[in-house]
């Protein structure tokens, strides 16, 4: 049985370290929930570190920390395909630059906020700290949703984001990327504009297009990186490897369709996918270049899929489970979250458990809920937390600043043996962190203090 992730702390430091975080809260701002459950987990593990060690303290680590070093939240207008303005609202949060430029995704979603951006960006302090290299942590994007839009629409929303964002970014200042609804279109556009209103050809976005400076493996490395985590974790834990083992995943974009290349590359057979309507579950294994063609190339809803393969079910988000999503409830050895936060609930994860489940890695930026997360430590299965297991995107981001940096190219196997290496090297130093603390086996204490520690060494270094 493994130890329960809050055995080793003092109870009375921990009601102390809870009253801290409710201090920190404005309880009317809900948008702000994201966030502070993102602060909550962090400063919950790093608890035990911080109050044996009053350096932390005496450089008030945590109170600078949880504040953003800056907000920048501005309008975007732009025409849209029947000569009508519009108007949306965007924003970059430049959270922590102590280990080097501001780093993070920008996102294009609706349910885009202040605390939403808050709470990516604060993940991705740790991180980036986790992944070795020299980058800091932030987050942007935009109310604005390309669902539905054409390419001229999406290129004119792009540019005039752009209009406002150049000002605040470089590749030495702040260097954004994907995320959810930003892809190789979007950073294409974005890149175009930037260069048009400055005049300068630089790295200052990742995620571009191989053919105008883009790094092999960008598109893959998300989700490659999370599946090499697991087998990484499976091995420190004891348990079997992935091949022949029958998988869930979660999401269909970016990172959820290279897990399922790279599951399959193993041997494993994926069973399912997901999108915001629904989830497909084939038994005989996701077809890959359907989900390419209806994702990707169409960008339609996945209800298309089960019309090409009959012996597939979809279930429509109206038929989940109550209070869960229905990928979690279909029998598998290790399971994938790669769509988007809070989609994997307590009952979610008590059907995992229950139907034999023994790892589950997250590839979204924090997809289960707090008590989920709660229950699978209990529980003692392997469960790899985002911070750690989606950081294979990030780095190879950071590749591509590097080969940006030095002119440079560097072959798919190059950066592939470089992303594979990164991801052991974080998995493995998660583990024995959560092994140095009293929390064998809990990655996500290990994630958090291995993370917090960089950061947190190099703020007090450099001095306020
Ligand atoms: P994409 O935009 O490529 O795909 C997002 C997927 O998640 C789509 O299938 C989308 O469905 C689904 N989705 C999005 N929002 C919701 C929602 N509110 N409810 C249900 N489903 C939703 O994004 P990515 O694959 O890039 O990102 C997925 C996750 O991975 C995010 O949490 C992101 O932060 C994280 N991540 C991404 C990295 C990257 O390199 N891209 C790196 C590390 C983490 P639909 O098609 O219907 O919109
Ligand atoms: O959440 C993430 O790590 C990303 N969306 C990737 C960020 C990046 O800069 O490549």
């Amino acid at each position: 049985m493994k130890q329960n992730r809050l055995a080793s702390v003092d109870q009375k430091d921990l009601e102390r370290a809870r009253k801290y975080i409710k201090s920190l809260r404005n309880p009317n701002c809900r948008e702000d929930d994201v966030f502070f459950q993102a602060m909550e987990e962090v400063l919950l593990s790093i608890a035990p570190l911080y109050l044996s060690d009053p350096k932390y303290k005496e450089n008030a680590i945590v109170q600078r920390l949880v504040k953003p070093d800056r907000i920048f939240k501005f309008k975007v207008e732009w025409m849209d395909r029947n000569n009508q303005i519009q108007v949306n609202t965007g924003y970059r949060v430049q959270f922590n630059n102590a280990l080097g430029p501001y780093k993070g995704g920008l996102r294009f979603h609706p349910s885009v906020n202040e605390g939403v951006l808050k709470f990516l960006g604060f993940e991705q302090i740790l991180k980036n700290a986790l992944t070795g290299l020299p980058i800091g942590g932030g987050k942007g994007g935009s109310d604005f949703d390309p669902k539905g839009k054409t390419d001229f629409e999406v290129m004119n929303f792009c540019s005039a984001y752009m209009q406002e964002l150049h000002k605040y970014i470089g590749p030495r200042i702040d260097v954004p990327a994907g995320d959810i609804g930003v892809g190789a279109r979007e950073i294409g556009y974005l890149f175009g504009q930037y260069k048009k209103i400055t005049s300068s050809y630089e790295g200052v976005l990742t995620g571009k297009p191989f053919f105008f400076g883009g790094s092999l493996m960008r598109p893959e490395a998300t989700g490659y990186g999370v599946v090499y985590f697991t087998e990484k974790m499976l091995e420190i834990e004891g348990k079997k490897p992935l091949e022949g083992k029958v998988c869930t995943v979660s999401g269909s974009g970016n990172v959820a369709l290279h897990a399922i290349e790279k599951l399959y590359a193993l041997g494993a057979v994926p069973v399912t996918c997901s999108d915001s309507k629904g989830t497909v579950y084939d038994p005989r294994g996701v077809d890959l270049d359907l989900l390419k063609e209806l994702k990707f190339e169409k960008r339609v809803s996945l209800e298309e899929y089960a019309g090409k393969h009959p012996e597939s079910q979809y279930i429509p988000v109206s038929e989940y489970p109550k209070d869960g999503h229905a990928a979690w409830h279909i029998p598998c050895y290790a399971a994938f979250p790669c769509a988007t936060q809070n989609e994997l609930s307590l009952a979610d994860a008590k059907a995992l458990v229950k139907n034999g489940c023994v790892s589950v890695t997250e590839g979204a930026n924090m997809p289960s809920t707090p008590d989920a997360i709660h229950y699978f430590l209990e529980s003692g299965i392997c469960f790899g937390p985002a911070k750690a297991a989606n950081a294979g995107g990030v780095a190879v981001s950071a590749l591509e600043m590097s080969q940006n940096a030095q002119m440079m190219r560097w072959s798919f196997e190059k950066v592939d043996a470089e992303l594979k290496d990164i991801m052991v090297h974080i998995c493995t130093n998660v583990a024995q962190t959560a092994d140095e603390y009293g929390v064998t086996g809990n990655y996500v204490d290990g994630a958090n203090i291995a993370g917090f520690k960089r950061v947190a060494d190099a703020m007090i270094a450099e001095g306020i």
